[in-house]
């Protein structure tokens, strides 16, 4: 990839709206990025390969559980940081944050809201430095939007459990140390689990021959009479509303990296069109090129508003499910939409890896499809506005 001369566009000054605090986690964050995942990702993403190397850097720039509390490890931050770290993170690739919206809201958030305390100080504080990493399972082979339908299961047997079943497309699971898993109880209730990856029985096969979120490792998690000590459970909560309520803060997260990658897109598209001469003028004086970036800084700024509300919300304890859920399913509708302009704007150069535009593309069509697809999010508003489930 090229030198990496990304120059965020505020074009409504929204930085008047974060505090000093939250400009030095942002820019911390961005540098970061800038120097090292800019240089590597593009390789990596090429060679389907997740870059293992920047899990300390992550760990760093507090990617990993930045408003858990400080005592057990995490950075104690506000949830607009949370967004503004992920924002950063996804300017530079979806799988990066990915990587960092897991172990954040899908390992870490689950452990310290239903976990005891003793499950909280035996994972907590090595998940938030790195040394441990962690993946969620929900996803079934028969189970993506309808969750609540899933058949991996767990048999009471007396001082232990033992689990059986199967997880698909899972984020991480090749390396994580630890998995969140979901599974029902023999009551039929849905119950979280931690599995630990030298347990007999768990294995975790990669899947490949992806065309998306290459630099990020997806896999599966295989339970075949894996024996669960009692102490694994995590008894705060339990039922779908358990791995749901996970799901609200990852979203959260991923309406603010969606902005990253809209940002980035646009930026290099605006700086392109400026240098690329055709008919004896920079194609940045054509009408039509005028039109789609003057309609991308638009639809960005738009964004950037309505999630910077969402966060004030977040951080009041207000934002609701819907609400998240309207965010998330916007703001990744505009990322790919800003992505296929973009990429017309550099013309052919626009489908090689010299440019980022392409691989965020890529990774945008399965932003738009997990934690919870365009049409589930979609049909949530509609729960939301009309009081009718068109789900079932
Ligand atoms: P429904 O009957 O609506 O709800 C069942 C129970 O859950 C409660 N609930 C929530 N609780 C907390 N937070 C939420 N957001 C909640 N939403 C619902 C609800 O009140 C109820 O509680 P109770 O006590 O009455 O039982 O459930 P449903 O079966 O009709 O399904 C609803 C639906 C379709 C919206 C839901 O299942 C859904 O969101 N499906 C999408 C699945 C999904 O998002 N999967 C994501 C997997 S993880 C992933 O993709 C990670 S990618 C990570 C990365 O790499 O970045
Ligand atoms: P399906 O549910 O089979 O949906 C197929 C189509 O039908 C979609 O268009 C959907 O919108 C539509 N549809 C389904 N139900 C309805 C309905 N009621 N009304 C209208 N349309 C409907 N999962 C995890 O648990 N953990 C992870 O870490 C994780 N990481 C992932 C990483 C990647 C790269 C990908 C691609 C997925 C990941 N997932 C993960 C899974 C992801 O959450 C699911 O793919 C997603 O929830 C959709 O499920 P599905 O793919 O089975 O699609």
């Amino acid at each position: 990839m090229k030198q990496d001369l990304f120059q965020a566009p505020d074009y409504f000054l929204m930085d008047e709206l974060l505090s000093d605090e939250h400009k030095l986690i942002r820019d911390a964050a961005r540098d970061w990025v800038k120097r090292d995942v800019s240089p590597i990702i593009e390789e990596a993403c090429q060679n389907a390969i997740f870059p293992k190397q920047i899990l300390s850097g992550l760990a760093d720039v507090g990617a990993f559980g930045p408003y858990i509390p400080t005592k057990y490890g995490g950075a104690g931050l506000d949830h607009i940081s949370y967004g503004l770290i992920m924002q950063e993170l996804e300017r530079g690739d979806s799988g990066v944050r990915s990587t960092a919206s897991v172990q954040s809201s899908l390992v870490m958030y689950p452990i310290y809201e239903y976990g005891n305390e003793e499950q909280r100080l035996k994972y907590l504080p090595k998940l938030a430095t790195g040394e441990m990493m962690g993946c969620f399972g929900l996803t079934e082979p028969n189970h993506g939007s309808n969750p609540g339908g899933m058949t991996t299961n767990i048999k009471d047997m007396g001082d232990h459990y033992i689990l059986n079943g199967a997880k698909m497309w899972i984020s991480n699971s090749p390396f994580a140390d630890v998995a969140v898993v979901w599974a029902k109880n023999d009551a039929g209730r849905i119950k979280g689990v931690i599995v630990e990856r030298e347990m007999e029985g768990f294995t975790t096969p990669e899947t490949h021959n992806k065309w998306s979120l290459r630099a990020s490792a997806t896999g599966e998690l295989v339970f075949d009479n894996v024996k669960i000590p009692k102490e694994n459970i995590l008894e705060g909560k339990d039922g779908l509303g358990a791995p749901l309520g996970c799901l609200d803060s990852a979203r959260y997260g991923i309406a603010w990296g969606a902005i990253g990658a809209a940002m980035d897109c646009y930026d290099t598209a605006l700086r392109y069109s400026k240098e690329r001469i055709q008919f004896g003028k920079p194609i940045a004086a054509f009408q039509l090129q005028q039109k789609k970036l003057a309609e991308m800084i638009t639809e960005i700024t738009k964004a950037q508003l309505l999630t910077w509300r969402l966060g004030v919300l977040k951080n009041e304890g207000r934002a609701t499910t819907a609400q998240i859920s309207m965010c998330k399913r916007n703001n990744v509708e505009m990322a790919l939409n800003i992505t296929r302009e973009a990429r017309q704007i550099l013309g052919a150069m626009g489908i090689t890896g010299d440019y980022s535009i392409m691989r965020h593309m890529m990774n945008l069509e399965s932003v738009i499809t997990y934690e919870g697809t365009h049409d589930i999010h979609l049909l949530i508003t509609g729960l939301d506005i009309t009081g009718e489930s068109a789900f079932k």
